[in-house]
């Protein structure tokens, strides 16, 4: 069971619910831009209608308010609150205002990420993160956010997953804007979005009263086969490594180094010493001011053990290994225990998971429900381990991703994560059974073997 003020919430990002595209002056964002290349989503859909929330948001919200969650996370579009003058949009500004007055009426807290990942597009065009003005463009951004939601958020989230946008934008090129850089480009990219992130956390504290701020990576944590301290040390420390196997775009530190500890890693200025950024100590000052929790989406792992030399080896899954419905997706609740306890020790704030879920074969059966017991697995499971470690360390919240089905990026519509389900054709919304399951696990206040 978890502490009484436990964050109970759910997830969801603008781009992968709202729809409405052409709406109120909504300035077109990268994502427009790389659904329209020709085989760039997997089955050529888009976000234009998806979930439709931008005009049904009312009805998320009874969903939210139904399951009983306290919180819910969601992300605001940049293109949607500054128009394509660099100005304040108010009828864009006016949908995150009833929005949030709609959650608040309900108690529910509205846990507000800056950057999901949807660019303006004009943005991108005058050279994306790799503008050095794009902090300041950031932090312009900020000020009218959170000026718009004064009195109706005090908790922010500045970005998700600085390794998706880096990696899978940048370096796979299989999410927007997919285009390729090379190292020194990466890291001046990465700087960049650091520096974004620290000016907005400067214009959050400077505007918002009892604020708490946090930025959301993703990690995949090494999970030890076994209990052994030298085991357990050695996955510690290559979770943190930059190790280029390891996919450095992808790396915890690179991006978390220097907001809680003040500065990049030192095998980051030795590995790198031919494509460094120019980094100042002012950068690293802005960079690092305090924030409250380390977030953190957690899906998945991988199993690490030791050779007879004491060497960490990664394990290949066992054929047929259990998995979600997309490629990466192993179940390994374990990476819930793992990765805040690793995180903790290093950075040493309060954890929130900010997202953790399963994509499923979910369809609607004869009886008209939508059965989905290997999710409600999935979520018991997972949350034990969270519980195991809430024991431990400080673990202050859980966002289920995502409330409902939506745009899975470049996976388009076929990947379905929702404990709701969502009828693309109709906007029809059924609760799928995991869905009661978790409003169980909140009306208890967590979960028991
Ligand atoms: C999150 O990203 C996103 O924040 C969210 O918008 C999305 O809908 C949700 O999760 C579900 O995908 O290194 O093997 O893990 C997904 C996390 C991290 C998954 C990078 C793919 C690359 C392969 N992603 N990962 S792996």
């Amino acid at each position: 069971m978890f502490q009484k003020d436990f964050i109970f919430g759910a997830a969801t990002a603008a781009y992968q619910i709202e729809g409405s595209i052409n709406k109120d002056n909504r300035v077109k964002s990268i994502w427009d831009t790389f659904t329209e290349k020709e085989g760039t989503i997997m089955d050529g859909s888009d976000g234009s209608i998806v979930c439709d929330s931008y005009i049904k948001y009312k009805d998320d919200v009874k969903l939210l308010h139904e399951l009983g969650v306290n919180s819910y996370r969601f992300s605001i579009a940049w293109g949607r609150v500054i128009d394509c003058n660099n100005e304040p949009n108010p009828l864009g500004i006016k949908y995150y205002q009833d929005l949030c007055k709609e959650l608040l009426k309900y108690n529910i807290k509205p846990y507000v990420t800056l950057y999901h990942w949807d660019l303006p597009q004009r943005l991108m065009d005058k050279g994306g993160f790799l503008n050095d003005e794009i902090s300041d463009y950031f932090m312009y951004y900020t000020e009218i956010v959170t000026q718009a939601l004064d009195g109706l958020v005090s908790d922010y989230i500045t970005i998700n997953e600085p390794q998706c946008i880096i990696f899978m934008g940048h370096d796979a090129c299989l999410f927007a804007p997919g285009i390729k850089y090379n190292d020194k480009e990466i890291l001046h990219a990465i700087h960049n979005l650091l520096k974004c992130h620290g000016k907005a956390v400067k214009i959050i504290r400077k505007n918002v009263k009892n604020s708490t701020i946090g930025f959301a990576p993703c990690s995949r944590p090494l999970v030890p086969v076994h209990d052994d301290p030298i085991l357990y040390q050695k996955c510690y420390l290559k979770y943190f490594s930059l190790d280029r196997s390891f996919e450095y775009a992808n790396s915890v530190a690179i991006y978390s180094d220097p907001i809680f500890l003040g500065d990049y890693p030192k095998e980051y200025y030795l590995q790198f010493k031919d494509c460094l950024p120019n980094i100042t100590k002012e950068d690293l000052e802005l960079i690092s001011q305090p924030i409250d929790y380390i977030y953190q989406n957690i899906y998945t792992g991988n199993y690490y053990s030791l050779d007879k030399d004491n060497n960490l080896v990664k394990n290949d899954f066992d054929f047929g290994y259990p998995e979600g419905n997309i490629d990466w997706l192993q179940i390994m609740p374990k990476a819930l225990y793992y990765g805040p306890k690793y995180l903790y020790e290093r950075y040493k704030k309060p954890i929130i998971i900010s997202e953790n879920g399963l994509c499923n074969v979910d369809f609607v059966s004869l009886d008209g429900k939508v059965h989905d017991p290997q999710r409600i697995d999935y979520i018991h499971r997972y949350m034990l381990e969270l519980d195991k470690v809430s024991k431990e360390i400080p673990v202050k919240g859980y966002f289920y991703w995502s409330l409902m089905d939506n745009f899975e990026w470049n996976c388009g519509l076929k990947k379905r994560f929702g404990l709701v389900y969502v009828d693309y054709k109709t906007g029809n919304r059924i609760p799928k059974d995991s869905y009661y399951y978790y409003k169980d696990v909140i009306k208890r206040g967590g979960v028991e073997w």
